[in-house]
């Protein structure tokens, strides 16, 4: 069956490879799904209806394979590439699984790992520039520590900074357009992660020497793991020119870090998001993918894989009708400007006027106090199109 929230290439939707294809293993329990090859990933994206993919160098290969089946398993992973017309939007590496990054990558307290690491990214930099992914994600998942002495925090940070510069260097000596996309997330799997949130991020981000090539990737779950409002990171994001790659799923509040495919969890937050998203491909400042990084719970066998694949992607087309009908209602243009929400956006000094032009200003207090800014109404109005009865 298909209707007009049946996902197709021209929507743009794309899947991490280690989403659809988590085996399901976790703190308490071994996996309850078989490994799923990137190929077949790629192959039955294709046919749910994705335009892309993101991939780890180790969603591909293993880390300890040998060149012969490492070169085999890419030539498999291109085939299918190839095979289906997927696109590799983003690329990203696994600097977290393995034992030798316990303590992180960038900011490893032993510096031979801290070579490493470099060393690997720049490898799948090569993989990811051969495939045409043009962002290249960095989530910095063991860059952290459970407790305040074990790291210097502002030589980490020194470091983070370094390896950026480092990468930076190298991409653009290698000729590629690559830009990066830092991902915040402010725990789990380490106490405290590093730049845990957007905000943190895009002040480090101005410290770097290549910080044209740098911006955010923000995920749902981790904002609202911090107990923050992912669409105004999202618009602070854009605000900054900075948002490069977005991570879609469903979390339900500051808890573990919970993957529920897009849409699912905080609804409202959901609608939001495609709301501010929306706005910022019309305004022509995101162009990336709609991109999700769920993970299909471990009740789940491969139906319910893609089964829970699929509703990320109707359920994006879904919010993303309810968002244009809200913003086209009459009724919801008259309630923003009650709410005055368009005064908003005229400068506060008038073209000539200085700080000299109000430091006098006299106003009617107690009127101004008394007006009510009419966002119960607004709100509604937002809500019954959620509900669909708008
Ligand atoms: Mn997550």
């Amino acid at each position: 069956m298909s209707d007009k929230y049946t996902p197709v290439p021209d929507d743009k939707f794309s899947f991490g490879i280690w989403t659809v294809g988590w085996a399901a293993q976790d703190v308490f329990g071994p996996a309850t799904r078989a490994p799923m090859p990137a190929d077949r990933a790629v192959h039955k994206l294709a046919e749910i209806g994705a335009y892309g993919v993101n991939f780890h160098d180790n969603d591909v290969f293993d880390f300890d394979d040998p060149e012969t089946v490492r070169d085999a398993k890419i030539a498999a992973f291109r085939k299918a590439l190839d095979a289906t017309g997927l696109k590799v939007t983003t690329a990203t590496t696994n600097l977290f699984s393995h034992p030798i990054f316990k303590d992180g990558a960038f900011t490893h307290n032993d510096r031979d790992v801290r070579r490493f690491a470099l060393a690997k990214v720049m490898r799948n930099l090569d993989l990811a520039a051969e495939l045409g992914a043009g962002v290249y994600v960095c989530w910095g998942g063991r860059e952290g520590a459970e407790s305040g002495g074990a790291k210097n925090i502002q030589a980490a940070l020194d470091r983070m900074k370094e390896a950026f510069d480092i990468l930076g260097a190298y991409v653009t000596d290698q000729g590629y357009d690559t830009r990066f996309a830092i991902e915040p997330k402010p725990n789990e799997p380490r106490g405290h992660i590093l730049l845990p949130t957007v905000g943190h991020a895009l002040a480090f981000i101005n410290e770097l020497e290549y910080s044209d090539r740098v911006g955010v990737n923000p995920e749902i779950g981790h904002e609202e793991m911090a107990g923050l409002d992912y669409a105004a990171g999202i618009r602070q994001a854009l605000w900054h020119g900075k948002l490069f790659h977005i991570d879609l799923n469903g979390q339900t509040g500051p808890r573990y870090d919970q993957d529920l495919r897009f849409g699912a969890g905080n609804v409202g937050g959901a609608f939001w998001a495609v709301d501010a998203i929306e706005e910022g491909i019309a305004n022509g400042q995101y162009s990336g993918p709609i991109h999700f990084d769920f993970k299909p719970p471990r009740t789940e066998d491969d139906d319910g894989v893609w089964v829970a694949a699929a509703a990320c992607m109707r359920n994006y087309k879904i919010l993303r009708d309810k968002v244009h009908t809200f913003r086209s209602d009459p009724r919801v243009r008259e309630a923003l400007e009650a709410a005055r929400v368009d005064q908003l956006t005229v400068p506060t000094l008038a073209k000539g006027e200085t700080w000299a032009s109000i430091k006098d200003l006299t106003v009617d207090v107690a009127g101004l106090a008394a007006r009510g800014m009419a966002f119960e109404r607004l709100d509604q109005l937002a809500l019954e199109h959620l509900y669909g009865v708008g």
